[in-house]
């Protein structure tokens, strides 16, 4: 850790350092002020705030002012004012609720936006000015500056994966701790899955006492091994939202669905009471598309899942679902076919789901499903079923993506961008790295290919605008706990909160490189545990 650490600090020696050389993502407006004195912070410092006492942001202001310059500031409150002012301000007056400014003179450093969002955002960059900009702040002093910055997307998420390895709660406040550095607000959790169902539901009580402990071997208490009830999810959706992140959950259907099987058999297309309880690789079983328990029961969840989570959206799966070994095997499923007059296997998809998404949107959410073309593996032409128009598709297949975008436009659906050649974080790095580490196999992404991800895959505005944002995805069939969780996930993570951010036309690998140093030392000193890029060339 020792020599990683000496590694990183001479990298950034050699970067040297300024109060821009630390910003990631990068903002997209930046004026430099030259000629001017720097802003001091002493013990005579006051807030200025509009803001309640309670405010988050000014908890988070304190913390940053505490850990960069050594020195808190006296809370002024509405009508402060003096010679070394810090003002966090929510101004109607800016127009977007992640658009913040920030300006540094000699006698006031201010934020504003017209959110607490905003500010928070604006906070975050004032972390990251005086992260770079060690040399002044040794004296407690900051260089004038002026920041204007909004997101390139409304939508920056990174996916947890906790269905295929429980993680502890704490561990997942940990994560969502470096994903609000990096200003992502949004945390996709795949609570259930072939080896797991982590999500406590009272209606059905066996969901928890048999699909969260798939694997007796481990011991209850086993990675493999428990489930997050309704208060501590409410308890981490609080949590997050004060970080300005906003968990969307994901319950994978029809297929991924082991453990809801193991739970009851019945709801299987493939009755039988041998169902694999192994961890590891997925396995082909399916939910029955003619089986009205199916719907009954997942209406219980829904309903649930929806008081849960606040959040407008529900995603729903949708993925890998081995038809030819379910639906079309099945009596029931077949005799469903014969008389609704069905051709094709992949209609009872459009059955399956219009019944579904009737419970999301009556319970008023809105879906969200990965985006699956008609055939997989040769150049697919259309969506696998018709997807409705309020569903919102999520790419993920290498090399499908461009289809995908195509087709989400034609059909009027929003799409989120997660191809797994530059956002699935559980590729592995570099080829060779860690074997144990990848369940994949062959694609490997590395730091490099990640950051060359454009969302908008270069296309005019008009074909890309269905665009929401950015997912980054970090599968978890090997990730067995946080260390490597955030090892996967930075510095990558970084890369793509920049193309979550960033415009195109201000970004270069060349500059993240530069500002990639003082964030990994930084994240490192706060006990994360990350990859070291050791194959990239500090200039
Ligand atoms: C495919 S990517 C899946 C996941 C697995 C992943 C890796 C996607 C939408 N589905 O369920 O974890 O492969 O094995």
């Amino acid at each position: 850790l020792k020599l990683i650490s000496l590694f990183l600090l001479t990298a950034t020696l050699s970067f040297g350092q300024s109060n821009t050389s630390a910003l990631l993502p990068l903002p997209n407006h930046i004026e430099q002020v030259t000629g001017k004195k720097n802003f001091t912070v002493t013990p005579q410092t006051v807030v200025k705030t509009n803001l309640p006492k309670q405010a988050f942001c000014l908890f988070e202001l304190q913390r940053i002012l505490r850990d960069r310059v050594g020195q808190s500031a006296i809370m002024g409150g509405f009508q402060a004012s003096g010679n070394s002012v810090i003002e966090l301000w929510t101004e109607p007056a800016i127009k977007g609720e992640e658009h913040y400014m920030i300006e540094i003179s000699e006698s006031k450093l201010s934020i504003k936006g017209s959110t607490q969002k905003a500010l928070f955002y604006g906070l975050k960059t004032l972390d990251q000015i005086l992260l770079g900009d060690v040399c002044n702040t040794a004296n407690k002093q900051i260089a004038p500056i002026r920041i204007d910055d909004e997101p390139r997307y409304g939508y920056r998420a990174l996916m947890l994966d906790p269905a295929r390895h429980f993680l502890p709660l704490e561990d997942v406040k940990f994560y969502i701790d470096q994903m609000a550095k990096y200003k992502y607000n949004i945390l996709q959790l795949h609570l259930t899955d072939d080896q797991g169902w982590r999500v406590e539901i009272k209606a059905h009580p066996g969901l928890t006492e048999i699909g969260a402990f798939r694997n007796p071997k481990t011991g209850p208490n086993g990675p493999d091994n428990g489930f997050y009830t309704q208060e501590q999810l409410k308890e981490l959706v609080r949590y997050a939202a004060d970080r300005n992140i906003e968990i969307i959950p994901e319950l994978d259907i029809p297929g991924h669905t082991v453990a809801v099987l193991a739970t009851y058999p019945e709801l299987g297309c493939t009755h039988t009471d041998t169902i694999q309880k192994e961890m590891g690789k997925t396995v082909d079983l399916m939910l029955c598309a003619n089986n009205e328990k199916v719907y009954s029961v997942y209406d219980d969840i829904i309903k649930e899942i929806a008081a849960i989570f606040p959040s407008s959206k529900i995603h729903l799966g949708g993925d890998e679902a081995v038809i030819e070994k379910n639906w079309t095997k099945c009596d029931h499923c077949q005799s469903l076919m014969k008389q609704l007059g069905y051709t094709k296997e992949s209609q009872l998809m459009n059955y399956f789901f219009d019944k579904i998404l009737a419970s999301v949107r009556k319970y008023g959410k809105e879906p969200m499903l990965w985006c699956e073309l008609d055939n997989i593996r040769m150049p697919a032409n259309e969506y696998l079923f018709d997807y409705p128009k309020d569903v919102t598709l999520v790419t993920w297949r290498a090399g499908l993506t461009p289809k995908c975008i195509e087709l989400t436009a034609k059909h009027g659906n929003s799409l989120i961008m997660a191809p797994g050649e530059y956002a699935y974080l559980d590729y592995p790095q570099l080829k060779g790295d860690l074997p144990e580490f990848n369940n994949w196999g062959m694609p490997v992404t590395t730091l490099e290919t990640c950051y060359q991800f454009d969302p908008g895959y270069g296309l005019p505005a008009a074909q890309q605008a269905h665009i929401l944002g950015i997912s980054g995805t970090l599968w978890g069939e090997a990730m067995k706990d946080i260390n490597r969780i955030t090892y996967m996930t930075y510095p990558r993570g970084l890369a793509l909160a920049e193309a979550g951010w960033t415009q195109m036309e201000h970004r270069s690998w060349d500059s993240f490189k530069e500002r990639m140093y003082p964030n990994l030392m930084n994240l490192m000193k706060q006990g994360v545990f990350v990859r070291v890029p050791f194959e990239i060339v500090p200039r």
